[in-house]
């Protein structure tokens, strides 16, 4: 028989979890039942895993971000066109975050059913700050304290810092570098190890969360799930159009035909970097980019830029906070769209990560990596889209860098108000 994928073990486990759950929904309250089963069984899984997760954050956030910002050295090659790339990379990530919290909040996934009495961590309510100590709150005084204390914020701003020193100092720092690299490998190897574990923590979370609440948990799923795939269509439909239309002055039906087929395979296979051969090989042969803008393009937006990745993590934290009753203030809008944009850099291309890195937002603002576990489960779904849109944005960036820089001739769209033809 064909061994399922991890993804699909996850699936099938949100699938008994919500069986087992509804299945003693009526007994909850039973004593054998509650001791036994749900605070014990359910919450020994669940509780066991995130705790497994919380445990990897740390080092995992420390090791891509400084190999992910090292790794950048290819822009001081570059100059110009670099600078260009990481400049729309970021900022397409921080709008993506930000249409997130902001349509999140207007359709409240999370509203209505409260988890507070399922969550082992206590849920931390922020107050709200200033966006200057946010800012100066982001410079770790003690970068050790920042690792130990897991400041998330504290420790992407080292981490980077490091990644550049190395960018910087290249060959006079390279045994330090490979190092890095390596401890990165290891490091990627204990979640891999880690999330073997996932099937059996979201049943117990899912399980936990049906068998206290029953059919009412299923609603805020759905609406989360929903919720992201609007926010995915609007940042195509409006950021990556306007782009397409007014910077890279490419007419978007073209682009859509041409790109249909690396948006499958990233849909298919939920992975950036499985989809980067096709990226490439259609950017170059049907777009007509320079192997010189997309080999550099390309591989680095599917490493660091992840717009809708950024997207899945804003609607996720409003879902989870309104789960377990927290009312985020704006400066913890303005903290997750820091974290989820610089942290974005060190995300692999590779199926499931964002929910990983998601951890990684949630504890920079308090919330409990429980609601992680729901989110987990349909992530299967969620990551499809999320990827699709990855690999898109990482498309349109390659084609504004490759217009602006002189290519794309003949490929003029003509502004819509003196013509209502686009090339
Ligand atoms: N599936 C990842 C990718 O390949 C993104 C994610 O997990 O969020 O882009």
């Amino acid at each position: 028989m064909k061994k399922l994928s991890l993804t699909n073990k996850i699936f099938i486990s949100l699938i008994l979890g919500v069986i087992s759950g509804l299945i003693l929904y009526p007994f909850r309250n039973d004593l054998i039942v509650k001791k036994y089963i749900i605070d014990f069984f359910f919450n020994f899984l669940g509780t066991g895993f995130i705790r497994a997760i919380r445990m990897i954050v740390v080092p995992l956030v420390f090791c891509s971000l400084t190999v992910g910002a090292a790794g950048v050295e290819d822009i001081k090659k570059l100059g110009r066109v670099g600078v260009k790339t990481l400049a729309f990379y970021l900022g397409t990530t921080a709008v993506a975050i930000t249409l997130a919290l902001g349509v999140g909040s207007l359709i409240n996934p999370g509203k209505g059913v409260v988890l507070s009495q399922i969550t082992t961590t206590n849920v931390s309510v922020n107050e709200t700050k200033p966006f200057i100590d946010i800012l100066l709150g982001m410079i770790p005084i003690n970068p050790i304290e920042a690792l130990a204390k897991g400041d998330m914020l504290q420790i992407i701003v080292f981490a980077i810092l490091c990644g550049v020193g190395m960018a910087i100092l290249g060959d006079k720092v390279s045994t330090v570098r490979k190092g890095m690299e390596e401890s990165n490998s290891l490091v990627l190897k204990l979640v891999e190890i880690i999330m073997q574990l996932a099937p059996f923590g979201v049943y117990g979370l899912i399980g936990k969360t049906f068998a206290t609440l029953g059919y009412t948990a299923m609603l805020p799923l759905l609406k989360y799930f929903i919720g992201v795939v609007i926010v995915l269509l609007l940042h195509y439909l409006i950021t990556y159009q306007s782009l397409l239309i007014f910077v890279a002055k490419y007419n978007p039906i073209k682009f859509l035909k041409k790109f249909s087929g690396p948006m499958m395979v990233a849909f298919s296979t939920s992975s950036s970097s499985a989809t980067l051969p096709s990226s490439m090989e259609t950017m170059q042969d049907e777009f007509g980019v320079s192997k010189t803008i997309s080999s550099f393009t390309l591989p680095l937006g599917s490493t660091i830029n992840m717009d809708g990745t950024a997207i899945m993590q804003g609607v996720a934290t409003i879902f989870i906070a309104q789960i377990y009753g927290v009312n985020l203030t704006m400066g913890d809008f303005v903290t997750v769209i820091i974290t989820a944009t610089l942290a974005s850099i060190g995300t692999a291309g590779v199926p499931g990560v964002g929910v990983i890195m998601l951890g990684m937002v949630l504890q920079q603002v308090g919330l409990p990596l429980e609601g992680m576990a729901l989110v987990m489960g349909i992530d299967r779904f969620v990551d499809m889209f999320r990827t699709t849109v990855n690999i898109t944005g990482d498309a349109v960036c390659t084609l504004i860098v490759a217009r602006t820089e002189g290519e794309l001739k003949g490929e003029e769209v003509v502004t819509p108000v003196k013509k209502n033809t686009l090339a």
